[in-house]
């Protein structure tokens, strides 16, 4: 972490302490002018170094890559292929998942072709699922003890694996941090408000919680999954979740492309309102009900969770 980042860590703890007992609207006050200053401190730096190419660590067990996709014909078999030449010969225990579904184009003759060429798993439905429904049904295939959910598209690069992988140690969710983020305007600005939202109202420390670039323990995704109900696309919603659940979470910067080739297949500009909408109801519901179970009034940070092996430092 750069100084710039470590100092605005402990600017952040050290406000959210102080503000732990504050009245709304000094909440609201501070929280304001804390956010500001933090953006400007801590803008998502990527390392400058090349990350070392693996060999992925045998010992913290084997990866499954998921790859959810809808419409990337023209794409496709490009994001496959060079995470699949990533992955050859450094990692030794890893399977590739593709779930398809509701494609109009030619993804699914694409995938076809692709799967009789690379030792690849291919599941295609002709109802669209969505993509929080896609990735969860892409995890409940997969075998190995990590997951590493990518979007198809090619916006992240797949040597940026290896900034992840190191990671798997003392982490429970890797989250890569669009660093920063090439999409229009108008879905940075929306994409910042959602997380600041999220981190008011949720107390938390992350930044960017709808990245498509994660590498997660599978056991979490499924102990969280069946509860995720409030906030539409499956990732912001486990992040806060897996919080609140005691895992140990790490957002860590790396590059990110603007879409090459085809278009959004979720954020139509037509449907943003209404998705905005959706997103702010379901975040105050969600805060609603773990006002209810009480867990705001925990101590911060959680305690890890039980269950998982803790493979020391
Ligand atoms: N299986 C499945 N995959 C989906 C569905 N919707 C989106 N995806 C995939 O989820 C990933 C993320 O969707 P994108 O449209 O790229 O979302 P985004 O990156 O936020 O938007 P862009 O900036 O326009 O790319 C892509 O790989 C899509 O192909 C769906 O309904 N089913
Ligand atoms: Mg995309």
């Amino acid at each position: 972490m750069t100084l710039l980042g470590e100092c605005s860590v402990r600017l952040r703890q050290s406000v959210e302490n102080a503000t732990a007992k504050a009245s709304l609207p000094a909440l609201l006050r501070i929280g304001t002018i804390r956010d500001t200053i933090f953006a400007i401190l801590a803008k998502p730096q990527i390392s400058s170094e090349m990350p070392l190419r693996g060999p992925a660590d045998p010992s913290l067990g084997g990866i499954s890559c998921v790859f959810p996709v809808h419409n990337e014909s023209f794409i496709i078999e490009q994001t496959i292929r060079n995470y699949f030449a990533e992955f050859e010969g450094r990692v030794t225990d890893f399977e590739f998942v593709v779930c398809e579904d509701g494609s109009t184009d030619d993804t699914k003759i694409v995938l076809e072709r692709l799967a009789k060429d690379l030792p690849i798993r291919v599941y295609m439905s002709d109802e669209r699922l969505g993509y929080g429904s896609a990735v969860i049904d892409a995890v409940s295939r997969a075998t190995k003890p990590w997951v590493f959910v990518v979007d198809s598209d090619y916006q992240f690069a797949a040597i940026d694996f290896w900034r992840l992988e190191p990671h798997r140690r003392n982490q429970d969710v890797i989250l890569g941090m669009k660093a920063p983020r090439k999409d229009p305007f108008y879905r940075i600005f929306l994409s910042y408000g959602y997380n600041w939202l999220l981190r008011f109202f949720f107390k938390l420390p992350y930044r960017d919680m709808d990245t498509g670039f994660r590498l997660i323990r599978r056991e979490i995704i499924q102990e969280i999954a069946p509860d995720i109900k409030y906030l539409s696309f499956f990732t912001a919603e486990f992040v806060v979740r897996a919080h609140y659940a005691g895992y140990r979470i790490l957002e860590v910067p790396v590059r990110h492309y603007a879409r090459k080739i085809g278009s959004t297949t979720v954020f139509y500009v037509s449907k943003l309102f209404l998705i905005c909408f959706d997103q702010f109801a379901g975040i105050l519901r969600m805060r609603a009900e773990f006002k209810r179970r009480g867990l705001f009034e925990r101590a911060h940070p959680p305690e890890p969770a039980s269950g998982l092996e803790d493979h020391g430092s």
